[in-house]
């Protein structure tokens, strides 16, 4: 198939799960098309079926908001039209569907026809999407779109309940390259880091207050009081001078390591003894899916799909959002050294479970029923 992909291309959830897929899809003999504004962070890979197509958005004094959408919809029309794609999947619903929409009527004017997939992400329904700026249009270009993909059923429901959708929603979890992520021997690195046998926690997000990066510090400072313990911070974003606040107020700081945003994530993961994912709202929780194909077991909340993903007691432990003292007494429990070993075989087994390999097909027969019935 002859594949257009429309995604953020920063380091965010959707982004990665849309590159990741596009290259996974070209290793398989697709030829994939990228269209966004630019290069997407994770397409690393040279491969003769990949193409990079950058959204180019004039300037001119009169925009105080450049007009991002009709630049990507042109850009659309133009490579559907001469690189003769089959079916365009946009990731995230916002302006993506919508300027899905507008490309493919202007084609219809042209005598093409361009099925167009939307696959929702999370925050494109549960923070932005809800907002009454935003809803009547993303509600129109769900029911638009001719094929809807939702990354957990979670996400799914809320969809339902939030949106007038009149379109079937398929329901295709995220997956993770276990070539990738896998445990890598780093013990310089880990000695380095606790040089004492510390046990090593990690969190990685954008920083954006729905990650509640501040519980993720208490609980840290709380577990710190038991066990010698190190906390690695992993991205970057809006709260992250707050967070740096916070651990000077508990006097934590020379236990904690703010590590930005890093390329080889995998590398810190292959350290860690465990996850945390606090989050208020997460449709999937990628960033623990690639803590657990590194053999770390998760304590996070149990919002939207995470326990889709992490099985309390098996793989880690979900608690109620907010529950601070809760998850303590759970990243003390999976720990203990005697319980440690057992949590981690259970993460790599169930991150198998998203396997690459098991995933891409699902979208391949999406895409092939949806070309079908057009
Ligand atoms: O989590 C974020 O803020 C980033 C966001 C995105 O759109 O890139 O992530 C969402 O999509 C990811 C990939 O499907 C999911 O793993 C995340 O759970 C989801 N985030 C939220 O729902 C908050």
């Amino acid at each position: 198939m002859r594949i257009g992909i429309v995604c953020y291309p920063t380091f965010g959830g959707s982004g990665v799960v849309a590159t990741e897929l596009g290259k996974a899809l070209a290793l398989k003999g697709h030829q994939v098309h990228f269209i966004t504004y630019s290069q997407p962070a994770r397409l690393d890979l040279f491969n003769e079926n990949l193409f990079y197509h950058e959204v180019y958005i004039p300037s001119y004094p009169l925009f105080q908001y450049p007009p991002y959408e009709l630049a990507l919809a042109s850009k659309m029309v133009d490579i559907v039209r001469f690189e003769k794609l089959d079916v365009l999947h946009v990731h995230y619903a916002i302006p993506h569907a919508s300027a899905a929409y507008m490309a493919k009527q202007i084609l219809r004017t042209k005598g093409i026809s361009i099925p167009v997939i939307t696959t929702l992400h999370g925050t494109d329904i549960t923070l932005v999407g809800k907002d009454a700026s935003f809803e009547p249009v993303v509600t129109f270009s769900i029911n638009q779109s001719d094929g809807v993909t939702a990354v957990s059923d979670s996400l799914r429901a809320e969809t339902y309940d939030y949106f007038q959708i009149e379109k079937d929603i398929q329901v295709i979890p995220n997956f993770i390259n276990l070539e990738k992520f896998k445990r890598q021997k780093k013990e310089h690195f880990r000695l380095a880091i606790g040089p004492n046998n510390e046990k090593l926690l990690v969190h990685t997000s954008n920083f954006r207050a729905v990650k509640r990066v501040d519980d993720v510090i208490r609980i840290f400072a709380k577990v710190r009081q038991q066990i010698p313990s190190k906390l690695l911070l992993v991205g970057d974003g809006p709260d992250r001078p707050k967070m740096e606040k916070l651990c000077r107020e508990l006097g934590i700081c020379n236990d904690v390591r703010f590590l930005g945003k890093l390329d080889a994530v995998e590398e810190v993961l292959s350290i860690a003894d465990l996850f945390l994912m606090p989050s208020e709202k997460e449709s999937f929780g990628l960033a623990a899916l690639e803590a657990m194909a590194c053999e770390v077991p998760v304590v996070s909340s149990n919002a939207g799909g995470i326990p889709e993903l992490n099985i309390d007691g098996v793989t880690g432990f979900t608690c109620p959002v907010g529950a601070v003292d809760e998850m303590v007494e759970k990243a003390l429990y999976i720990l203990d050294d005697e319980n440690l070993p057992r949590f981690k075989a259970n993460a790599l087994q169930r991150a198998t479970d998203f396997d690459v390999d098991k995933i891409v097909p699902i979208y391949e027969d999406f895409y092939q029923k949806t070309i079908n019935a057009q």
